[in-house]
């Protein structure tokens, strides 16, 4: 048997925390009280958040220059769902990862899912990959993949999708994310409209053998690793595949994918009012798709999304079930340290952003009082909700403090003589 952090461990670290949370909670829930905030909806509501993490991102990360592999990293698929099971354990946020094939493949996906479930894990949306050549391929994606000039490249593609749907449903997903490399690095190289027809011929057929219940997230990037043009670029082009596809297109956010400093947020409002707004890749950037840590470089951007969501919400926009996931690259940290802060950075900026005034706010709107309206805008992003958060994950029976508890722990010491590391371990370069 592998090891698990113990409950006890949990809850003597909660026992030496537990007085001064309480204080702490009573404290914020007077404040939030004489703002005519019931500090309970809002620790109910955080209490039922939940996020996904994705397997690739509990494996060190790295960059095109290299990777600085960490001690007791996962060594495969099981290892990852037990890392991803520890985040869950301590945060009580994360009850599903999201896999990625064929970088998550296994011979048996019954035997797969038992394990999840007895870890207490189950699976969120299964991502395809048809952006690398993997061994023994038949066909190159270096031009291409669902969007190749050649017919035979697309078929590979699209079975490939097909493949990771018949996964996702042994595992239980129900939908599947499709972000594609496609794209030209030289002017000339290939015809815009040409390439994103085939795309959606392409998709076409991936979109037909969708089940019944599922949902396909259409993931957009501006560039890398093309250069010049990418196919699905922006929010606009994923919106109109997803309309010319079907109902069961959605369009998927991932932070670090747009154009710099544009409004990601009115970007997220406008796809919740097409009825298309699929979910999210949480995590953060400074340049590009830098997938640092969820919060850690402008934690003010990411509570003006929730504050979209929030609203949505209120409003009861109709088709509005976005999918959370976080999708990060851990380069210098320990990536079950960096999930777990960044799962907690999510339900944080959500718990700001129920915290606005919604009324007052559009009160202040249609008065054209600007400064009022910023001012109670602002006024959820200012105010600290960890007590909040603590008490949402003791509830659950999670830790009061996550970290402290894995730092406790010593599970990655532990991790490291249990695995002792292969080469060639399936934590690719993201
Ligand atoms: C991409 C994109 C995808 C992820 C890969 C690993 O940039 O964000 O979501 O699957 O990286
Ligand atoms: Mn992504
Ligand atoms: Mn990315």
């Amino acid at each position: 048997m592998s090891y698990r952090i113990p409950e006890a461990l949990i809850g003597e670290e909660n026992a030496r925390l537990a007085a001064a949370q309480a204080e702490d909670y009573a404290a914020l829930g007077r404040r939030l009280r004489r703002a005519g905030v019931d500090i309970e909806a809002i620790t109910a509501r955080v209490a039922a958040f939940a996020v996904a993490v994705p397997t690739w991102g509990v494996g060190t990360g790295g960059t095109r220059f290299a990777r600085f592999p960490g001690p007791g990293e996962p060594r495969g698929i099981f290892d990852k769902l037990e890392d991803c099971a520890t985040i869950h354990q301590l945060t009580r946020a994360t009850p599903t990862c999201s896999p990625h094939f064929p970088w998550d493949k296994v011979d048996d996906y019954r035997e797969l899912a038992e394990f999840a479930a007895g870890l207490g894990v189950g699976f969120d949306a299964v991502n395809s990959n048809t952006f690398q050549d993997q061994p023994g391929q038949t066909l190159s994606y270096k031009f291409g993949s669902l969007s190749h000039s050649q017919k035979a490249v697309r078929d590979q593609a699209v079975a490939h999708n097909v493949e990771c749907i018949e996964i996702g449903e042994k595992l239980g997903s129900k939908a599947l994310t499709v972000w594609i490399a496609d794209g030209s690095n030289f002017p000339g190289q290939s015809n815009l409209d040409r390439v994103f027809n085939w795309y959606l011929e392409s998709m076409g057929e991936v979109y037909a053998r969708l089940p019944g219940d599922w949902r396909v997230f259409l993931e957009h990037k501006l560039n890398e690793p093309a250069f010049y043009s990418t196919v699905i670029s922006d929010w606009g082009t994923s919106l109109m595949a997803a309309q010319a596809l079907g109902p069961k297109a959605h369009c998927l956010v991932d932070l670090g994918h747009h154009a710099p400093n544009v409004n990601i947020e009115q970007i997220v409002s406008r796809l919740i009012r097409a009825g298309r707004l699929a979910g999210f890749h949480f995590n953060d950037s400074k340049y590009g798709d830098d997938d640092l840590d969820t919060g850690s470089i402008d934690p003010f951007r990411l509570f003006r999304v929730f504050n979209e969501l929030v609203d949505a919400s209120a409003r009861g926009a109709a088709g509005f079930d976005p999918a959370y996931m976080l999708d990060q690259s851990h380069n210098v940290t320990d990536p079950i340290e960096s999930l777990m802060v960044s799962a907690m950075e999510t339900q944080r900026a959500y718990a700001q952003a129920l915290i606005v005034d919604r009324e007052a706010l559009a009160g202040a709107q249609d008065a054209n009082d600007v400064m009022l309206a910023h001012r109670i805008l602002k006024a959820g992003f200012v105010t600290d909700v960890s007590p909040i958060l603590a008490e949402a994950r003791l509830r659950n029976g999670g830790a009061i403090d996550p970290i402290a508890v894995y730092r406790a722990s010593n599970y990655r010491k532990v991790k490291a003589k249990e695995r002792p590391a292969v080469a060639g371990s399936s934590s690719g370069i993201v």
